[in-house]
């Protein structure tokens, strides 16, 4: 055996080990249904006129089974978009080539721990780490992004993230519009300085607040037109900015027709005037361009709201994108003449309720405060560290619980998206807010969480045993240390 090959041997027995996985480096014959490389790389690509634009991002290859559920985005910096289908086993073989540790996050994925991209798991620049899990969520617009500790918010605003869509047999009996007609729209804020690069955070005050762009991205481009035929579409829609938080509503007043949440399709489509979409959050729209002329054009705006406490005064006054200001977010031109209007399925998916008498500590939820302390974003009073755990942190597998996020408001206060790992859960109310129309309903993963505010979810810990994370996701916020761990125990 030659010394490099030694080498690499021991490294990939070095990885397995700590992951607790032995998988051969060289897989002969994989199980997996799909099998993809996924690279993190240094780019350089046409964002806006002129020169090139420096960014990290993923590129994927399939190196078994079906080319046509990796999509690569000409011109973006997303990664590739998954499609896969519940039941699925996939196998990702992530390398990390940029010049700083690394790790990928599937965000809203049930997943075993060793699958979830905890930054203990991050690989140094120029190895690997691979997943290997079957798909087990129900059919819904999921997504990946990096998760090292202290790097995330860089590495995703450098360009490092992709959405990962799952379908199943139930989505598929409803015939959604889908092909050309299913469109994610990935909504992400960016700076660029005059040689066209990317400008992240420049200050304490910025790291604190959470980072604003002062443009717009769609799909990660510059441009946010899009052509659309005169009929139904799906829209993805996914707020993939570092804190950006967004009010959505259509141009012309219509109303927006909610078909899906984070984890999938609700019961029946909602239909509300506006909706709050925080960082992490996705919002699945059933959008009818079927009565409209032949060139005329609609777009989704992000509407003004208060954000309040600290956050409404500072955010945004050095960004030309003010925070809770109105701005177009994606400007629809109708390029073919209506088929007439249409109108999503009255019953879209069977959603299980969970309800507060399965949960066991239905009498007293876990309170988690949402703090800032000496410009130190907290939760009870605590930051991340590695592996700790404390006792208000620790649950039971197979156990229902309650948890209650506090955003406690005052002068400093900032709101606050609150995402867990491993799971999906279901919110049971907020009170104390500001009043607006959130994204509470069906399944989620994510919750926005304003000033003042009190939200309660509740969520089951089943299957996997470990530690997860749960953190806000704001990402300047999470990298600042105001994520922890939480870990599922044998009953
Ligand atoms: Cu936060």
């Amino acid at each position: 055996m030659k010394r490099r090959q030694f080498l690499r041997m021991m490294t990939a027995l070095g990885a397995s080990s700590a992951t607790g996985m032995l998988l051969p480096k060289q897989s002969v014959a994989s199980e997996a249904d799909l099998e993809v490389v996924l690279a993190a790389v240094k780019d350089r690509i046409p964002v806006l006129p002129g020169q090139p634009t420096g960014v990290w991002r993923y590129q994927g290859e399939v190196i078994k089974g079906d080319p046509g559920q990796l999509q690569n985005l000409p011109n973006s910096w997303l990664g590739p978009t998954f499609r896969v289908q519940k039941g699925q086993r996939v196998r990702i073989r992530f390398r990390n080539r940029i010049p700083q540790e690394s790790i990928i996050h599937w965000h809203g994925l049930h997943v075993a721990p060793e699958n979830d991209g905890h930054p203990r798991l991050a690989v140094p620049s120029g190895e690997e780490y691979v997943y290997d899990f079957t798909v087990d969520n129900r059919a819904g617009s999921y997504w990946y992004h990096p998760h090292p500790h202290g790097l995330t918010g860089y590495q995703v605003y450098g360009g490092m993230a992709g959405l990962f869509l799952i379908t199943d047999k139930e989505e598929q009996g409803l015939g959604l519009p889908s092909g050309a007609y299913d469109l994610p729209l990935v909504i992400q804020d960016r700076s660029f300085d005059a040689q066209n690069q990317l400008v992240y955070v420049r200050s304490p005050m910025e790291r604190m607040n959470g980072f604003l762009g002062d443009r717009i991205m769609l799909n990660g481009r510059a441009d946010r037109k899009v052509s659309v035929k005169g009929g139904a579409y799906r829209l993805r829609l996914l707020n993939g900015s570092n804190s950006r938080i967004c009010r959505l509503a259509w141009s012309d007043g219509r109303m927006l027709q909610i078909i899906g949440t984070d984890g999938g399709l609700l019961e029946r489509p909602l239909q509300v005037p506006d909706i709050m979409l925080g960082p992490a959050e996705r919002v699945d729209l059933w959008a009818d361009f079927g009565d409209m002329r032949k060139d005329s054009r609609v777009s989704l705006l992000s509407i003004p709201f208060r954000s309040g406490g600290g956050h409404r005064g500072m955010m945004g006054r050095r960004s030309g994108l003010v925070l809770g200001s109105r701005y177009e977010l994606a400007r629809f031109r109708v390029v073919s003449r209506g088929t007439g209007p249409s109108r999503p399925p009255e019953h879209l998916a069977r959603v299980e309720k969970l309800v507060p008498k399965d949960a066991v500590n239905a009498e007293h939820p876990k309170r988690f405060l949402l703090e800032m302390r000496h410009m130190q974003p907290t939760i009870n009073g605590r930051t991340f560290r590695m592996s700790e755990v404390a006792p208000d942190e620790m649950v039971r597998l197979g156990q229902t619980e309650i948890w209650e996020f506090v955003n406690t408001g005052g002068m400093m206060s900032m709101p606050h998206p609150m995402h867990i790992h491993g799971l999906s859960f279901q919110v049971l109310g907020r009170s104390g807010g500001p009043g607006y129309r959130f994204l509470d309903e069906g399944w989620k993963d994510s919750v926005l969480v304003m000033p003042g505010e009190r939200v309660a979810v509740i969520m089951r810990f089943k299957d996997h045993k470990g530690m997860y994370l749960y953190h806000c996701h704001n990402l300047e916020h999470e990298d600042l240390g105001m994520m922890r761990n939480y870990l599922v125990r044998d009953q």
